[in-house]
């Protein structure tokens, strides 16, 4: 049976300990509350820390958390006490925390954080090797396993890894800061899928992936020498239909039945009737803006007067990362401003903040959403926010107005509610008065389109999206796996070829037979590879052929004296082994200087890019280019190139990190057709990594061995990971008499 996996740092569940029982309570928090309602309709285990640190506890004990886990299909990964002051305190919580929230000023670099933090990843990945049997797919979330998905995909090549990204990714000009900032990229992209709230996250994250490892990006598709990587956004929703109905049922109750947090509002709602309540909820954290929210507040009360006997703000805080010096900071802080504004604008009967800091059952939290008719959202940066949409999925009649920070991802979606910029104080108090005065059918019309974007995107949809594409994912790697060279394949080509007397190998160059550098000619063959070739080639029944888009002259230096066959530029000149070069066809260059001029444009604004003449052929290349910068050019110049190309008889080929120009109909298929009618060969392979072999795959016979370097789309029969692995195939090959 299959079984799903869903791995975080904490569980959902929280334990309560006492001398005789365990009472299990639901965690806060937005991964908590958003993935448990997802859990619950899939066979599945969850496997995070509970909370409990185990040596505190008796044997009895130990046993008794464990059934109640068991009982919530959850497993434990055990902590130390040090262990979460380290990885959990420490480098989650004061390195990635901060980092990604665009707070710098408080990233701590501490080299045995990172160190737990490794540490606690691998122990993680432990745990999930335990529970492997009959899993077909997991689930991983958030920044505090973010080495994870590496981890598990070393020991469990075949498992279906997801990773879902719950807070921001940040630009590349700051990530870049974090000294471990190249481990970190890779851990993640030891998923299948990788996850974000929005776009944003999702392009910071790939200019990251490019920046600092240098991958081919296909849209949303990483090539990675193995595999494929999907990255894209699924803006996380909420169990849209819990909040409503109970937002319903709460106000279909009799006054018996009702909380006593609506029964206090209601009083006082009879009191003084002219009140609006307007809600704040967040965790205690430094991210949501408490304290802007408060100055904005207290702004409002100075400049608008007339309100001031008409506004209470109510404010809830859960507390949250305790142990986190700057959270203490932030509650003396909250403490003082709330205490100042109270102080300066209570009556004898109001007071303008009700301030609660604490967790609050559901039925409690749907009350406050239902009652309160503006809701203050005011985070200086959030992953989502799911408190905004469970406010609007609350508004049971409709009414109601949610003023929500730019910087929450949740605003991409929930463009009506009055966005505010959160740290602009004016803005938001104008809000203020704007969210009281909003008449009702603007109100009404507002949250209707909100409403049933949330009905329709809920979390369950969420999580059905991920999973779906998760699935897609891995059906299209199976694809790409399809075409991988197996050792067995190996044996059975070796053997085919060990049958003939007469084969020839077009080989291409870079990429193929050796890996590429910054700079073309730093790219010479080495020892082993000159080995190599003379090898394979000293043996009479194989023709080697080096096939390559690069000049004549470079050729002529590193191989001019090698008994093979060298086809440069594409197919432009050949020089057979033991002889002169010749041109496979006469061409003309005189187009050169029209387009030169262009090219030497974009290598003035582009820093790093260079053009590179060969007798046929101008080629731009932009491998030392800022990656992103290079790419959007090389866009641009293709553009720009099209309508010239189109009457002179040219062609654009875009290589490796290049854009060439060149005679149209000139290519190594063409090349690789005039030297097989010339002398034709019985056993055929041939092996290249861009898409300039594409012509090679496709004009050669259809019985020859063609192998792709690298995991893109190919005609070629077979794919290889990299020029290493070609070099180890061809020793093989050179060994066969
Ligand atoms: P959080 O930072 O925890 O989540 P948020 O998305 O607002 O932020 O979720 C908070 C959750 O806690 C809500 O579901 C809310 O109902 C609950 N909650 C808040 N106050 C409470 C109280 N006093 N009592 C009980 N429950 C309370 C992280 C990211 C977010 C992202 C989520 C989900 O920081 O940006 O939206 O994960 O991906």
């Amino acid at each position: 049976m299959s079984r799903f996996l869903i791995i975080s740092n904490r569980l959902p569940i929280q334990l309560n300990l006492t001398e005789d029982n365990i009472e299990a309570t639901p965690s806060v928090g937005g991964l908590a509350t958003g993935m448990s309602s997802v859990f619950e309709s899939f066979d599945s285990l969850w496997i995070g820390w509970s909370g409990i640190d185990r040596n505190t506890l008796t044997e009895e004990q130990k046993e008794r958390v464990d059934q109640a886990l068991l009982k919530e299909k959850c497993i434990d990964v055990q902590l130390s006490q040090e262990e979460v002051e380290l990885y959990y305190e420490g480098f989650s919580n004061k390195t990635i925390w901060p980092l990604f929230h665009y707070f710098n000023q408080y990233v701590k670099y501490e080299e045995d954080q990172w160190q737990a933090y490794q540490d606690v990843n691998r122990k993680f990945a432990d745990v999930i090797a335990e529970n492997m049997e009959g899993v077909d797919r997991i689930w991983i979330h958030d920044y505090h396993l973010l080495l994870l998905p590496e981890l598990v995909k070393k020991r469990f090549q075949d498992a279906t890894i997801g990773f879902f990204l719950h807070i921001p990714f940040p630009s590349y000009e700051l990530f870049r800061i974090l000294p471990w900032r190249t481990e970190i990229i890779k851990g993640m992209l030891g998923a299948d899928l990788l996850g974000f709230h929005t776009f944003d996250y999702e392009r910071h994250f790939m200019s990251a992936v490019r920046r600092l490892l240098g991958y081919d990006i296909n849209i949303n598709e990483i090539n990675l020498p193995q595999r494929i990587v999907k990255v894209d956004n699924f803006p996380m929703g909420i169990d849209y239909d819990k909040f409503h109905n109970a937002a319903l049922d709460s106000q279909k109750r009799s006054v018996r039945e009702k909380s006593e947090v609506r029964k206090e509002l209601e009083r006082y709602y009879l009191l003084y009737p002219e009140t609006r309540f307007i809600i704040s909820i967040d965790r205690l954290d430094y991210t949501k803006g408490l304290i802007n929210r408060l100055e904005a507040f207290e702004y409002f009360l100075q400049n608008y007067p007339e309100y001031r006997e008409k506004v209470t703000l109510v404010l809830l805080a859960v507390p949250s990362r305790i142990g986190v010096e700057q959270y203490q900071q932030m509650k003396s802080e909250v403490d003082e401003i709330v205490g100042r504004i109270n102080g300066e604008f209570s009556s004898i009967n109001r007071v303008p903040i009700w301030y609660f800091y604490r967790s609050l059952p559901f039925e409690n939290l749907v009350d406050l959403y239902n009652y309160c008719e503006i809701a203050l959202i005011t985070p200086i940066r959030d992953g989502m926010n799911l408190v905004a949409k469970e406010f609007i999925a609350s508004k049971s009649d409709g009414r109601g107005v949610l003023i929500l920070s730019e910087m929450a991802g949740a605003a991409k979606e929930m463009s009506e509610a009055i966005i505010i910029n959160p740290n602009n104080k004016p803005q938001i108090a104008e809000a203020i008065k704007k969210a009281i005065e909003m008449p009702l059918d603007e109100q009404i019309e507002r949250n209707t389109v909100l409403q049933k974007r949330l009905k329709r995107y809920n979390v369950r949809k969420w999580a059905t999206d991920f999973l779906n594409t998760l699935d897609k994912v891995r059906q299209n790697e199976q694809k790409y796996l399809v075409k991988k060279l197996t050792e067995r394949t190996k044996v059975n080509i070796l053997e085919d070829i060990k049958q003939s007397k007469n084969r020839i190998f077009f080989l291409d160059y870079d990429g193929t037979l050796i890996d590429f550098r910054d700079n073309p000619q730093h790219a010479k063959p080495d020892t082993e590879l000159y080995e190599l070739l003379d090898n394979l080639s000293e043996n009479p029944s194989n023709r080697v052929v080096l096939i390559s888009g690069r000049d004549k002259s470079t050729f002529e230096e590193w191989f001019g004296k090698k008994p093979y066959t060298l086809i440069v530029e594409h197919g432009v000149w050949i020089r057979p082994a033991g002889s002169d070069w010749e041109m496979i066809e006469q061409l003309d260059d005189s187009w050169k200087d029209n387009i030169r001029s262009s090219l030497e444009f974009y290598v003035d604004r582009t820093p790093g890019s260079f053009v590179e003449e060969k007798n046929f052929s101008l080629v731009w290349h932009y491998r030392k280019t800022d990656p992103e910068l290079g790419l959007n050019r090389a866009i641009e110049l293709k553009d720009e190139l099209t309508s010239l190309v189109a009457n002179l008889n040219l062609e654009i080929l875009e290589g490796n990190k290049v854009i060439e120009i060149k005679n149209r109909g000139i290519n190594k298929g063409r090349a690789a057709q005039k030297v097989l009618q010339l002398n034709p060969a019985e056993k055929i392979v041939a092996i290249g990594d861009d898409w300039t072999d594409e012509y090679l795959f496709s004009a050669i016979p259809s019985e020859a061995v063609t192998i792709k370097v690298g995991m893109a789309n190919t005609l070629a029969g077979y794919k290889v990971e990299n020029y290493e692995e070609v070099r180890d195939f061809l020793k093989r090959i050179a060994a066969i008499s």
